[in-house]
């Protein structure tokens, strides 16, 4: 029997990372208490039964009955019911600020508008590689706290601005920003308050890693601290970045030092590359091995829906980034690809559309306009797209999945690619990215190999 400690911790939000807030918490010793505006939140029947808890609304009386409220990364701390336990002086923290009062083991944090999850991912398959006893999760899916059961001697922890915003002195061994661009404005309120959410990341940082190509990226951290820079430009001394020969051959490379080539990434695109560059300087500040980082960046297969290479049909490569859910990443996907096939006349079929989610997308024109032959728009947002884009590429509006993916076969030739890269979210015809994603896929599948 463990004893009580301190007043009521309650958890504000079940979910999947309520479910393991509540779990570390009873295991602790904790009296512990849930509240979620759900009748039946997800995870309900995951916790102890004799957990007090009070679901259909926040149960605003409770809430003012915590000494330390624990809120869900799904919930925002400007909610009233929040808002009001903030002036009464209790304590709102998140699930990782949890995780760092409970362990030293060092905290890889990675964040960032795009390329979150493929960073974590290659960056824990390093770590893995090179010997250590690695823990992967955090926004990537498996919750934070849950690491702990694996008892690693590193964690490598993907952070939304969500969880950042509840998140005070992570004390990461080593931090990075990856990119920022437009994103989540409608919680954050403006691109300062993004901006200031994600750089909470590097409070008592030790190594700072950060992209050279996006100022935003860069912390104002004590001149003492060692950082690291990546971009797609020739390095510094030290730093990260690309080298090109004459005869066009790229190269990721330390200063003057060349590691490795880029055809020689199993993951394609520049996008890439900088995420490579990108695990390569984090890497160095862990002590990983070079040859052993280079190894993995030859084997990392990237993950499904990230601007994934579904198969060829009469000759045309068709590529699923269903992830593409904001236009910083469809740029990246189309850029990334149309530099790929610029040098054979190649061009970008682009498939786009669905909840642009108030995003402007004239700032997608100048991609379009130098890789992009045809678009062929689908969903709720479609003719909004169109009237913004139309004046640089011509455009097929598509009722159906199935219809848009015939289009882009009647648009492309043998040396052009297909691109499922929509820039919005897809809740208007799926039930998320990995569903239209699949179904991309089976659309594709079902395609005549010859015209
Ligand atoms: N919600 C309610 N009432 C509540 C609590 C939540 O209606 O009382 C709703 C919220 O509107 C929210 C939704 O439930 O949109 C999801 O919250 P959840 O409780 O289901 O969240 P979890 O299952 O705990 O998942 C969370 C992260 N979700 C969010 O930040 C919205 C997951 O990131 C993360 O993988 C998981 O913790 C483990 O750490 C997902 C995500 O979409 C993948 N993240 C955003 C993104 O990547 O853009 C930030
Ligand atoms: P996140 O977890 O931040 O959403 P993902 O790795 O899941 O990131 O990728 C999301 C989208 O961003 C995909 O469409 C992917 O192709 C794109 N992407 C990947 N790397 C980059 C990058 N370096 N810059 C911009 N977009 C990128």
């Amino acid at each position: 029997m463990l004893i009580q400690r301190g007043g009521l911790k309650v958890v504000a939000g079940l979910g999947v990372s309520g479910v393991s807030a509540v779990n570390f918490l009873v295991e602790n010793g904790y009296r512990v208490a849930v509240t979620d505006s759900r009748v039946t939140p997800p995870g309900c029947e995951q916790i102890p039964e004799h957990i007090d808890t009070h679901f259909g609304q926040l149960d605003q009386e409770l809430l003012l009955s915590a000494e330390e409220i624990i809120l869900s990364p799904g919930l925002s701390p400007q909610i009233p019911e929040i808002q009001q336990a903030i002036a009464q002086g209790i304590s709102v923290v998140g699930d990782i600020q949890l995780l760092r009062r409970a362990t030293d083991v060092p905290i890889i944090a990675i964040t960032g508008s795009n390329a979150k999850s493929t960073v974590t991912t290659l960056m824990g398959q390093m770590a893995q590689d090179a010997g250590k006893k690695v823990a992967v999760g955090g926004n990537l899916g498996r919750p934070a706290l849950d690491l702990l059961k694996d008892q690693p001697e590193l964690i490598i922890l993907e952070l939304s601005s969500f969880q950042l915003e509840m998140t005070s002195n992570l004390h990461a061994e080593v931090a990075i920003v990856l990119n920022i661009s437009e994103d989540h404005l409608d919680r954050h309120g403006n691109m300062l308050g993004y901006h200031t959410a994600k750089h909470r990341i590097f409070q008592g940082v030790k190594h700072v890693v950060y992209n050279r190509d996006d100022s935003l990226t860069r912390p104002f951290v004590p001149d003492v601290t060692p950082m690291k820079s990546f971009g797609l430009t020739a390095p510094d001394m030290n730093q990260y970045g690309i080298l090109t020969d004459l005869d066009g051959t790229i190269w990721l490379a330390r200063g003057r030092e060349r590691l490795i080539k880029s055809s020689d990434l199993y993951i394609q695109g520049t996008h890439n590359v900088a995420n490579a560059l990108a695990c390569l300087a984090i890497g160095e500040f862990m002590g990983l091995t070079r040859e052993s980082m280079l190894e993995t960046l030859k084997q990392f297969k990237g993950l499904a829906h990230r601007c994934e290479y579904v198969n060829t049909k009469a000759g045309v490569r068709y590529y699923n980034d269903s992830k593409g859910t904001n236009i910083g990443a469809t740029i990246a996907a189309i850029d990334g690809l149309g530099q790929a096939i610029a040098a054979q006349y190649g061009k970008v079929v682009l498939i786009l559309g669905g909840q642009s989610k108030g995003q402007d997308f004239s700032v997608l024109k100048n991609a379009l306009a130098r890789y992009v032959k045809h678009v062929v728009l689908i969903g709720e947002d479609a003719t909004k797209i169109s009237s913004v884009i139309s004046d640089v590429v011509p455009v097929t509006f598509a009722n159906t999945l199935v219809e848009a993916v015939q289009y882009t076969q009647q648009e492309s030739e043998p040396q052009d690619v297909v691109l499922l890269s929509p820039a919005c979210a897809s809740f208007d015809m799926f039930t998320g990215y990995v569903d239209r994603g699949q179904q991309f896929v089976a659309c594709v599948e079902a395609l005549n190999d010859d015209r």
